[in-house]
């Protein structure tokens, strides 16, 4: 893929790449599919006890988890103890795409974090701090319904750019934009205030298409964690 005309730049390592994946989007959803149907969404407790908003699962040799000793990558899914499903290479493909784009070369992800977001789930404030290192970029693909991304500071209390994602979208963090805070706010739903949605057929999907996306928004997060 040629340097997109509509990439723009969030801090000194962090690029938005505005559409970059809506044409993959049909054949990544296919695949995703099959992971979930073997890798179910689930409500993962954060190590405090609570339940988290956002139901997620994984693809990739290691997965994200929390659970109340911690949060940490596995290589095999807690639901049934064995290996998460593999990462699909269209996904590999995809987020090396878009790592180079952002001027990261040789991106290789071995996890692949699957959050789905329902109308009013969210995702506070946090840093991503249990890669084994992080001189590697997170590539983040948004699915489905649009959601205001955070983009917060190095410190938690710095003041917090606010992004909106949309389907196909992609962003790229590195280097000095590696560790600074994040979150997701409350996803709208779907239907508040839209008229058209009024002569929208039975069944309809929206504008993303895929049966999977109704009425969600599902972020994939790739990671090079172990
Ligand atoms: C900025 N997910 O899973 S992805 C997460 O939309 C997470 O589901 C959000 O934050 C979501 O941890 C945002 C974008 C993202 C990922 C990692 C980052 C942004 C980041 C690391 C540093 C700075
Ligand atoms: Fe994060």
């Amino acid at each position: 893929m040629t340097s997109s005309p509509t990439r723009q730049r969030l801090g000194s390592c962090a690029w938005l790449m505005r559409g970059f994946a809506v044409a993959q989007a049909p054949a990544l959803l296919a695949a995703l599919q099959a992971i979930l149907a073997r890798a179910p969404l689930r409500h993962m407790v954060t190590p405090g006890g609570q339940r988290m908003s956002v139901a997620m699962s994984n693809c990739g040799a290691l997965g994200w988890t929390s659970d109340r000793g911690g949060y940490r990558y596995r290589a095999d899914d807690p639901l049934h103890d064995r290996p998460w499903p593999a990462m699909p290479a269209a996904f590999q493909q995809l987020a090396g795409d878009a790592a180079r784009a952002a001027g990261f070369d040789g991106f290789e992800p071995d996890a692949c974090l699957i959050n789905r977001y329902l109308p009013g789930n969210r995702l506070s404030l946090h840093q991503d701090r249990d890669e084994r290192h992080f001189g590697h970029p997170i590539v983040s693909l948004s699915l489905g319904l649009p959601a205001v991304f955070l983009f917060g500071g190095a410190a938690r209390g710095d003041r917090a750019a606010r992004v909106l994602l949309e389907h196909g979208d992609v962003v790229v963090w590195g280097g000095a934009d590696r560790l600074r805070f994040h979150g997701v706010l409350p996803l709208k739903d779907s239907q508040a205030g839209r008229q058209d949605d009024l002569l929208a057929a039975p069944g309809a999907t929206g504008d993303s298409g895929h049966e999977l996306l109704r009425g969600c928004r599902i972020n994939l997060t790739f990671r090079k964690a172990g």
